[in-house]
């Protein structure tokens, strides 16, 4: 048994990296997962989650929320950030406090000192749930990092390059792993695999995904 724990814990190291500017600080979220989880829960309860409409017409399976200055939002028009909620015609929720430390101390801590986010994107998977490879591109200023946060069911992340035909690599995001990326991987394609019927002790049937940019 020692064995095999030894063998996990090689192959799956506290800090790898994905590619040029992209880190894995796996686990590094759990320390504070229920606060982090009870910030998910007042911020959904004032800008709940909902399945928002493609610029194509689909609804798409992931159900989101935002909270923060700024939310990233998608219907018939397009993809953007706005200031307010367009389904409570309110300013999205403050960005709780821990949500911007981690989020802070995660990006310093693979490289980027500076970081201060405006918008949180709150990710919501049930089993069934994917997210097709694409790239982050309505952000201000390309030169900001993206901080990702993974709670409850593990998934597959998928990683490619600056091209949508580039090859993928894929890794699994468990419970409290970190994703930092910026500099040269800032614009490669991601995306996340249909997430598989589980149960998880902090979430139940649920994924969460936090992501945290400098939108304006
Ligand atoms: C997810 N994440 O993990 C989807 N985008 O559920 C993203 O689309 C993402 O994790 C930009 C940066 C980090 C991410
Ligand atoms: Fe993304």
């Amino acid at each position: 048994m020692d064995d095999l724990f030894a063998a996990l814990e090689t192959s799956e190291p506290a800090r790898q990296d994905l590619a040029d500017g992209a880190v894995l600080l796996r686990r590094r979220a759990v320390p504070c997962e229920s606060d982090l989880l009870e910030g998910v829960r007042l911020v959904s309860s004032q800008s709940p989650f909902r399945n928002m409409v493609t610029p194509g017409g689909f609804s798409m399976s992931v159900a989101m929320t935002n909270c923060g200055d700024a939310g990233w939002v998608t219907d018939r028009r397009g993809y953007r950030y706005q200031g307010n909620d367009p389904e409570t015609d309110k300013s999205w929720p403050a960005m709780p406090s821990v949500f911007r430390q981690l989020a802070e101390e995660a990006a310093a801590e693979a490289g980027y000192n500076g970081f201060s986010p405006d918008a949180c994107l709150i990710n919501r998977y049930e089993p069934g749930a994917r997210m097709s490879l694409h790239q982050d591109k309505d952000e201000k200023d390309f030169k900001n990092p993206i901080v990702s946060v993974s709670l409850g069911l593990a998934a597959t992340f998928q990683f490619g390059g600056l091209k949508r035909t580039n090859p993928v690599a894929k890794y699994v995001l468990q419970h409290g792993d970190v994703v930092v990326w910026g500099g040269p991987s800032r614009l490669f394609y991601h995306g996340i695999l249909t997430l598989k019927d589980g149960d998880h002790p902090r979430t139940g049937h649920v994924r969460y995904n936090l992501t945290f940019r400098r939108a304006f």
